[in-house]
């Protein structure tokens, strides 16, 4: 079984909306394993780093704006291919195209207020890097793992 770390922010619309125990629920519903978990204010710089790829975009202003206006939720779970796993939970972009189940679908209808950051597969670990150090990753088995994850 090859397991894979993903990245994720629950950004500052679901801690204010009160809703970081429905999204940190559904990804453990899923089976996910949260090896790392920290609130935080992210501040312009590290809001422009991670967000670098989308700089051009007409929204960056908004989006560094948004992501920085309050405390977030950042985390780091593990699963098999986690990355697809839980974009595929998050849903997508737009809630307004998300599918019927997903956390977008479920909480949202605005493209800048969709409560939560994934990681495309191939950028988790730079972001990964972005906001944790090698020891705030922890390493621990679950008493469950064998009844969620095949050998
Ligand atoms: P995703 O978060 O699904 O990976 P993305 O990486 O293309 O989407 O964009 C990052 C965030 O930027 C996205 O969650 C919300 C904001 N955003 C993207 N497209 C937007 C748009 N057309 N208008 C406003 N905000 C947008
Ligand atoms: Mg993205």
């Amino acid at each position: 079984m090859a397991l894979e770390r993903t990245f994720i922010i629950l950004k500052p619309d679901t801690v204010q909306r009160g809703l970081l125990g429905e999204v940190i629920s559904r990804l453990e519903r899923r089976g996910l394993k949260f090896v790392a978990l920290k609130l935080m204010r992210i501040d312009d710089a590290l809001a422009r780093r991670h967000y670098a790829a989308l700089a051009d975009k007409p929204f960056f202003p908004g989006l560094i704006e948004f992501i920085t206006s309050g405390p977030v939720l950042v985390g780091v779970v593990e699963g098999p291919s986690a990355a697809q796993t839980v974009r595929d939970t998050v849903g997508a972009t737009n809630p307004l195209q998300a599918a019927p189940g997903t956390v977008r679908f479920e909480f949202g209808v605005s493209t800048g207020r969709n409560l939560i950051h994934a990681a495309q597969p191939g950028e988790a670990e730079q972001e990964i890097a972005n906001f944790f150090t090698p020891q705030e990753l922890l390493n621990y088995p679950r008493a469950t793992d064998a009844w969620i994850l095949e050998e």
